[in-house]
């Protein structure tokens, strides 16, 4: 569990996502401009290639000064971030979906200090909120916000359809979740002023910023409109 955890401006990048623009100058753009988390996310890359894209990762973040703010974790892959750790990258922690390795067992393996989130599920997410063990769990990812390309199948509930979480739900959620919450899905500039006033504690994007034709000066307005929503 982490005190100092940050999620208010969290980038989530992999190597199928940038427009062929390597993932270390995409993560140093966003952290550059005041992105508070970055998640290593790839369902195309080996696990020799996520390796690489974590320790280019981390040295972008540690080239900006900011290792001890800027919080790297690794989708869904347990093997990759013990392997980056024995390597001697400084790999903060995991995010894990519900049919993902469990959060209690990457806990174990990963430590007290790690940065263990996990994706809310989509159905029935305010009961499942509510009463869900949040005991090794910093966070909880939630969305989407709106239908995405990026991940097509996100909210998709039992029945097979999609579904977006409409502003109050997401007000809702932030009041009865016992961990802060990130949403994500679809999100975009025009989104982030509404987002913030709901409560939840950040913004997670894909496209928006490493699809950008210009990632640095994506990154900047969400982080700006964010920042200005905060006053
Ligand atoms: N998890 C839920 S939606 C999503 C992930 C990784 C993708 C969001 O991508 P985008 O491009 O910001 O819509
Ligand atoms: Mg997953």
């Amino acid at each position: 569990m982490r005190e100092n955890l940050d999620i208010s401006a969290y980038l989530v990048v992999g190597r199928e996502n940038t427009l062929g623009r390597p993932v270390r100058d995409i993560v140093r753009a966003a952290v550059d401009a005041g992105f508070t988390c970055v998640q290593i996310r790839s369902k195309v890359a080996t696990a020799r290639e996520m390796i690489d894209d974590v320790r280019d990762a981390a040295e972008a973040i540690s080239a900006a000064g900011k290792s001890d703010r800027v919080a790297l974790l690794v989708d869904d892959r347990l093997d990759v971030v013990l392997a980056a750790r024995r390597l001697g990258i400084k790999v903060d922690g995991i995010h894990v979906g519900q049919t993902d390795i469990p959060p209690e067992i990457c806990r174990y393996y990963l430590g007290d200090d790690a940065i263990v989130g996990l994706s809310a599920r989509s159905h029935e997410l305010m009961e499942y909120v509510k009463h869900a063990d949040t005991s090794d769990i910093d966070y909880f990812g939630a969305g989407p916000l709106h239908e995405t390309a990026t991940k097509p199948d996100c909210g998709k509930d039992i029945d097979g359809h999609i579904i977006t979480r409409s502003l109050d739900e997401l007000r809702e959620l932030h009041a009865v979740s016992p961990v802060p919450v990130v949403v994500g899905g679809g999100v975009k500039a025009r989104d982030i002023e509404a987002l913030h006033a709901t409560g939840v504690e950040g913004f997670f994007v894909v496209s928006a910023v490493a699809g950008a034709d210009d990632p640095s000066a994506a990154a900047r307005e969400l982080v700006d409109l964010w920042n200005k929503a905060g006053k």
